[in-house]
């Protein structure tokens, strides 16, 4: 283990010249993981570009934002104390009350000592010679550190629509994902709005009730379900409370992170009557997996898909007046194979008067000008426009660091075909250097929190073998990256998921290669599998006394 030695300057606190482990992020994942480190006795420096914890919940303050995961099972399961004495108000919390939850986190298990905020890493580079990661930063700062890990989010590289004139507008701009700290009142403003995807849907209907007017530009509809969010009952809580720990097995075990249970029935066998039972009851439900794991075969099979695909249609034919809005706001890709969202009054909020859908597909944005924006029908002027177009996602917070691995090669230039990873945890020519919910493991297809933790517990467990064996080097093995990319990309074949020009496949991003990115196997049996590969000896990485050349000694 290294000492904190020789320091270096970023304001008023020294960062460590050196130390174990250099942690970048300090959102649920990088809270979580310095909390371990510590529990190890290993030395750790957190950076993060925010001025607080929270990272997605830190950037994200659009208005209505909120998790659509329960607030209950959307939460840590390290440390019972806190399960049992935190309180949560609502079924859905909204972005304050989360942050709230990251920042009680921070505070009681002092984790921010260890943080140094207002600090963003610019570039880390392995050192072969002496197997430790150099990480700067753009305060200035440079850190040794025998390991790196990126818990970076795999939604926090934010992107801005690909038109002209961005910088033309004369009137207000915000993001979603860069909102201001401080409240933004749209009272009698007309606004634009730029994207569909859950910022825009969530925030739609509050900035609907703020503002004289507000535009929506659709370029493709997403499939919103009501989130039927309330404040929780004291004997929900309790009984939660009372029953966590079986609750977070089932957790662990689930395919999505949230207990479910199992279908039974393909979509096909049964009646219409009882198809449209089970969807009503899921629609009902106020939840984000229910509908898509009703029936068997609803994310694997195109004909049963178009079931549930009906089914949304129709809800938002029945509450969408204008016949011309509720066809414009019904997706034609397959059900569940772009994210869904939850909301509350999003396709209800079509139906006032000072709201107006602009469906881009039939009259595409042209360019931004200094009143507003241009489609190829005329132009709209605005006095704010809110850009809610989402992220450069998963590989994009990894990329966008200058990350140089053995040889110096870049990881933007080792994942140009798309990420290469074993098991979405780390990457060849990358020695010791690990991703927190990286590309190839379910991630984003997960509640984020189960993945998170489970991430963290492999990554701390894999140092600990290290130390515990005398070795300096873990890196995956070519050929097992190889066989994962493959599997990866295999069970991602078997769902309808690359149907959709989504995020997930990159397609987003212009020039981004298209590529299934999250591992759509289940958390419960990736689990498995990575709790196998621990097991074997981390069967797959190379581990090394004084670098990845040498051959994986056996296991104790
Ligand atoms: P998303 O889901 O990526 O949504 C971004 C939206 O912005 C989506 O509707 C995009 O349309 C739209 N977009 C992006 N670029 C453009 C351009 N150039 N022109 C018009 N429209 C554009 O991001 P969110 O922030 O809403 O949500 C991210 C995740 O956070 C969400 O999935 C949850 O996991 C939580 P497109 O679909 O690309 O046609």
């Amino acid at each position: 283990m290294s000492a904190p030695d020789e320091q270096t300057q970023s304001g008023p606190r020294a960062v460590p010249g050196s130390v174990d482990v250099a942690v970048v992020g300090a959102g649920f994942s990088g809270m979580y993981l310095l909390h371990r480190l510590r529990e190890m006795n290993l030395s750790a420096v957190v950076f993060e570009a925010g001025t607080d914890v929270g990272g997605t919940w830190y950037w994200n303050r659009y208005p209505g934002a909120r998790v659509d995961v329960e607030s209950l099972a959307y939460s840590f399961s390290f440390s019972e104390e806190l399960e049992q004495e935190y309180e949560w108000e609502e079924r859905y919390p909204t972005q304050p009350e989360i942050l709230r939850y990251a920042r009680h986190v921070a505070d009681r298990f002092d984790l921010r000592r260890d943080i140094f905020f207002g600090t963003r890493v610019t570039a880390a580079a392995y050192d072969e010679r002496d197997a430790a990661w150099l990480v700067r930063t753009d305060r200035g700062d440079a850190v040794t550190a025998r390991f790196l890990v990126m818990a970076t989010g795999c939604l926090s590289f934010s992107k801005l629509p690909e038109v002209p004139g961005l910088e033309r507008f004369r009137g207000a701009t915000f993001h979603t994902a860069h909102w201001p700290h401080e409240d933004v009142d749209f009272g009698g403003m007309r606004v634009g709005l730029i994207g569909t995807g859950s910022s825009g849907v969530q925030s739609i209907p509050v900035i609907a009730e703020q503002a004289a007017d507000l535009t929506v530009f659709q370029r493709t509809p997403a499939y919103s379900l009501p989130a039927r969010n309330r404040r929780l009952r004291p004997d929900e809580i309790a009984d939660m409370k009372a029953g966590y720990r079986a609750f977070r097995k089932a957790q662990r075990e689930s395919g999505f992170g949230v207990p479910v249970a199992p279908a039974t029935k393909s979509a096909l066998e049964v009646s219409d009557e009882e198809r449209d039972t089970a969807f009503e009851a899921a629609w009902e439900s106020g939840s984000l997996v229910n509908l898509l794991t009703a029936y068997t075969d609803l994310a694997v099979d195109l004909a049963a898909n178009d079931t549930a695909k009906r089914f949304v249609h129709g809800k938002i034919r029945q509450i969408v007046k204008d016949p011309q809005t509720a066809e414009d706001l019904c997706p034609a890709y397959p059900f569940g194979t772009k994210r869904p969202c939850l909301d509350t009054d999003y396709y209800e909020t079509y139906n006032r008067d000072n709201v107006h859908l602009v469906n881009l597909l039939r009259t595409p944005i042209v360019e931004i000008t200094e009143k507003g924006v241009r489609t190829s029908a005329g132009e709209y002027a605005f006095d704010a426009i809110v850009y809610a177009t989402g992220f450069d996602a998963m590989t994009g917070s990894l990329t966008n660091v200058d990350i140089r691995g053995r040889g110096g090669v870049s990881l933007k230039e080792a994942w140009s075909a798309g990420p290469r990873t074993y098991l979405g945890i780390s990457s060849a020519g990358f020695p010791n250097m690990f991703m927190i919910t990286g590309p190839g493991s379910p991630s984003v297809l997960s509640n984020m929190v189960v993945s998170i933790e489970q991430h963290v517990d492999w990554v701390a467990d894999a140092i600990d073998h290290l130390d515990r064996h005398g070795l300096t080097t873990i890196e995956p093995e070519p050929q097992a990256q190889d066989a994962w990319v493959d599997h990866v990309n295999l069970v991602g074949g078997f769902t309808l998921y690359p149907k959709a020009n989504s995020w997930y496949m990159g397609a987003n991003v212009p020039g981004k290669p298209r590529v299934f990115m999250p591992y759509a196997g289940g958390v419960g049996e990736y689990r498995k599998k990575c709790d196998e590969v621990a097991a074997r000896g981390y069967e797959g990485f190379s581990l090394s006394p004084d670098g990845p050349a040498q051959q994986r000694p056996a296991d104790d």
